[in-house]
């Protein structure tokens, strides 16, 4: 295990390796630099229909009756369908990934604002807008159940009245550690500190919004679907299961994505709703979503309240922590996630510490809002459970009177204790925390900041430093672990290099602006020093990529990019028995040189990968059992998650005129093992860090009493630009993946994971003057100003 102690700025250098790993400009940039990017709303099909979704304007309600005929009349109409109409084929209903079903179009009721209701298919887009407006529906007005705390009381409305035998909102439980050993070191500690944190409703906005162009042949029998989709592979299987096709019959096409952040991880109505209109109108059929259908009706994040609890002895030594979350699922349980985790993978909430034990009790419920949950850059819900530990370890160092630095650095699981099983049974594969907290450290300048801050608040300035560690455990599968419905997750990858010895790869993972394109060309390159600008890289196209579950979780690089390098591996292998024909050497008198084999002891005596390639697929004959050709595949089961971790340490200034929050300076120190392309993972590590800025300070769905959404737009929805956000200072350490090929763990979703926590300490630690000691996100001025004056607002 190596840990490298070097800082990087957070410029890159350009320094372009031909060969391998190392900072490398991204190959699909060009296209989208100049406009060339082909994303679903550029497919543009001969005769193509286009579709609009009527949606529920109420919370709850009960759908009295719907008239259509005056939508039907209306110019360029083809179709006008009802939820009643899909319930004629079975179609109403759909089952989601968390083994609940979910309206495709409401039949009985209406269960959140935005519901899909009924869908135009017209001739173009504003048509079938306009039709939607003759659409005549009648709402008998429920009471709706907007707070989950409310869910649970026992004259709360009924929500899924449609679940036979269902009569109360309750949507699962959950548990996970032991309650009782918790407890008997809850009993004995010198000090407990409990709080309550909300973590709000928030929504990723990716900037292209949800949509699909669904073109099925009846001739062919074969349906063709162009869709903002992070897994094509496990959406195919899907609709296969759901139209009863066969899955060659279904070629899901996810071209370029405008950002995804879990938000394309869902099947939504709409894709179907465009499928059953290209089915029934014999037309291709365009649906795309407005930025505010996205808002309202599309998977949001978090919704998590939750109570901390730790115990620690008085000179910090913390021996356990407890968790209670009721989690707010929406109107159906439609969270991506493994079945086996219907919380995700909340349950690392014990962090990076080293303790005794630990337990988390979790009550899920439904409301009258979307449903959704796992999206946003959460690790499938390690941003719950990181802002709960570093929120809560912050509380505290406050209680004991600790510096929070010191605190995390008493307490962390040490390098020889990895494998490290936690008290909830997660194996973090490594890790090096000290050296990482240490860097962080020392790029802020730690001391120094803490001197400048006793200063101010001796002048009455709000500065304040906020501290967050996380571990987060990246790369679902193991597939005997890890399933989405029944799917096992693991990822495919086949590798052909053709006679002139270029080559493509293709991936069952779906880039949305990860730069896949540009990561797995190097690692291929890395193995078998092709360069990276010579292999194409195939994504997105189930007809024409092999199978795999998908890109979330962070999990390409874990899983899919492994599997890149195994089948790299089988490449070179093969290439080796060819050379040694071609030199006439026995196979373990060839060296290896990243492009090329060379006899050993004679370096003049080589042929190129390129020479290779060619003979593979050349006249001539081949080593007895070597078929022609020069290619393999492979399906890769990891053995375990990848467990990558970072420091962040935030520095904010408060307005006290006026309660502004400014983030002054964010120090981000990233582990995650060996390390692709930086200039990527600094490019990941940036945008998560601005969502983290965004969720800290701004970002909320919130709802009225009536349930009437409040952040159906980018107006009321903030999300953070340039001017929000300081320049961002990176650095690394390298602890490889023991388990993993390559040594590489996943980076994507970290900084959005870790940057939260850090901000809300600093905001906290800036307010001390006051007593402050907890205030929920977003801390927004009126927030802040609400805290400083000891009044906390429900959230
Ligand atoms: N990488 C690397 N070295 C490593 C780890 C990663 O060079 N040790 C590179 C990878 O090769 C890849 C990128 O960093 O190009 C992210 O890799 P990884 O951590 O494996 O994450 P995924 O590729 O699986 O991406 C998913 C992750 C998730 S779940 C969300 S949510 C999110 C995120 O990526 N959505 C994004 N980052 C996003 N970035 C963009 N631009 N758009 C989104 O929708
Ligand atoms: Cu949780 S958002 Mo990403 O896993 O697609």
């Amino acid at each position: 295990m190596t840990t490298v102690h070097e800082r990087v700025d957070t410029f890159h250098d350009n320094d372009q390796k031909p060969v391998g790993y190392g900072r490398m400009l991204r190959k699909e940039d060009p296209r989208f630099l100049r406009g060339r990017g082909r994303y679903v709303d550029d497919v543009q099909l001969p005769g193509m229909l286009h579709l609009a979704i009527l949606r529920s304007p109420v919370a709850h309600a009960r759908i009295v009756s719907i008239d259509t005929s005056a939508a039907e009349a209306s110019p360029g109409v083809r179709a006008v369908v009802t939820g009643a109409a899909l319930a004629q084929q079975n179609l109403a209903w759909m089952p989601t990934l968390s083994n609940d079903v979910q309206a495709v179009l409401a039949t009985d009721k209406v269960r959140f604002q935005g519901q899909e209701v009924a869908f135009v298919v017209a001739d173009d887009r504003y048509l079938a807008r306009d039709a939607l407006e003759l659409i005549d529906v009648e709402y008998d007005i429920l009471e709706p159940v907007i707070d989950a705390r409310r869910a649970l009381e026992p004259d709360a409305p009924l929500i899924r009245d449609d679940l036979e035998g269902k009569t109360n909102n309750h949507c699962f439980d959950w548990e996970t550690g032991d309650e009782a050993a918790t407890e008997a070191v809850f009993a004995r500690a010198d000090v407990v500190v409990s709080q309550d944190l909300v973590y709000p409703r928030v929504h990723p906005a990716p900037m292209e919004t949800c949509g699909a162009v669904a073109d099925y042949d009846a001739v062919e029998g074969k349906l063709r679907l162009w869709s903002t989709t992070q897994a094509p592979h496990a959406h195919r299987t899907l609709y296969a299961i759901v139209a009863g096709l066969p899955e060659h019959k279904i070629q899901v096409i996810a071209p370029d994505i405008g950002g995804g952040f879990g938000n394309k991880v869902p099947i939504y109505p709409g894709y179907v709703c465009a499928i059953v209109a290209s089915i029934v109108t014999g037309k291709p059929v365009k649906w795309m979503e407005d930025r505010s259908e996205n808002l309202i009706s599309t998977g949001f994040a978090r919704d998590y309240i939750m109570r901390g609890e730790i115990a620690a002895t008085r000179d910090g030594r913390i021996l356990g922590i407890r968790t209670n979350v009721l989690a707010d699922h929406g109107a159906f349980n439609g969270t991506a996630a493994p079945v086996k985790y219907p919380a995700g993978f909340f349950g690392v909430f014990t962090g990076s510490y080293d303790i005794e034990a630990a337990y988390c009790k979790m009550t899920a419920v439904f409301t009258n809002k979307a449903p959704g949950g796992v999206a946003y850059a959460c690790s499938f819900r390690i941003t719950e459970a990181v802002y709960l530990v570093e929120r809560i370890v912050d509380c505290l160092a406050d209680e004991l009177g600790m510096d929070p630095a010191e605190l995390r650095l008493k307490n962390f699981i040490q390098p020889e204790q990895f494998p490290y099983t936690t008290k909830t049974g997660w194996v973090y594969d490594s890790g090096n925390y000290e050296p990482t907290m240490r860097l962080a450290m020392e790029m802020a300048g730690y001391d120094e900041l803490r001197r400048e801050q006793a200063e101010k608040r001796a002048r009455g300035e709000l500065m304040g430093i906020g501290i967050a560690f996380f571990t987060e455990a990246v790369g679902a599968g193991p597939r005997k672990n890890m399933d989405i419905l029944g799917l096992g997750m693991a990822d495919g990858c086949e590798l052909r290099v053709h006679p002139t010895g270029k080559a493509v790869v293709r991936l069952s993972v779906q880039s949305q602006g990860q730069g896949h394109e540009t990561t797995f060309a190097q690692i291929i390159a890395e193995e078998i020093g092709i360069p990276p600008a010579d292999i194409e890289v195939l994504h997105g196209d189930t007809d024409n990529t092999p199978f795999g579950l998908g890109t979330y979780g962070s999990r390409s690089t874990p899983v899919s990019g492994a599997a890149a390098a195994l089948v790299a591996r089988k490449v070179r292998d093969k290439a080796r028995i060819i050379a040694s024909a071609m030199l006439e050497v026995s196979v373990a008198d060839l060296e290896w040189d990243k492009g090329s084999f060379h006899v050993a002891g004679d370096p003049g005596r080589s042929v190129t990968i390129q020479d290779i390639a060619m003979r593979a697929h050349g006249a001539g004959d081949l080593p007895e059992g070597i078929e022609g050709g020069l290619e393999a595949q492979i399906c890769y089961n990891p053995s375990n998650l990848t467990y990558p971790h970072g420091a962040y340490i935030c520095v904010v200034d408060i307005d006290p005129g006026t309660a502004q929050v400014k983030v002054r300076r964010f120090i981000a120190v990233d582990d995650c093992g060996t390390r692709i392309n930086p200039m990527i993972i600094e490019g990941q590590v940036h945008g998560g860090l601005t969502d983290g800025v965004g969720m800290a300070l701004m970002e909320m769905i919130a709802f009225d009493e009536d349930g009437n959404c409040l952040g159906a737009s980018l107006m009321d929805y903030l999300i953070p630009t340039s001017l929000e956000v300081p320049d961002w200072e990176t650095g690394f350490t390298v602890t490889p993946s023991p388990h993993h090929p390559i040594g590489a763990k996943g980076v994507g979703e970290s900084a959005t994971v870790g940057s939260p926590p850090a901000i809300v300490n600093a905001v906290i630690d800036a307010l001390k003057p006051f007593g402050v000691r907890h205030a929920d996100m977003p801390l927004t001025p009126s927030r802040v100003w609400d805290a400083m004056r000891g009044q906390a607002r429900p959230p």
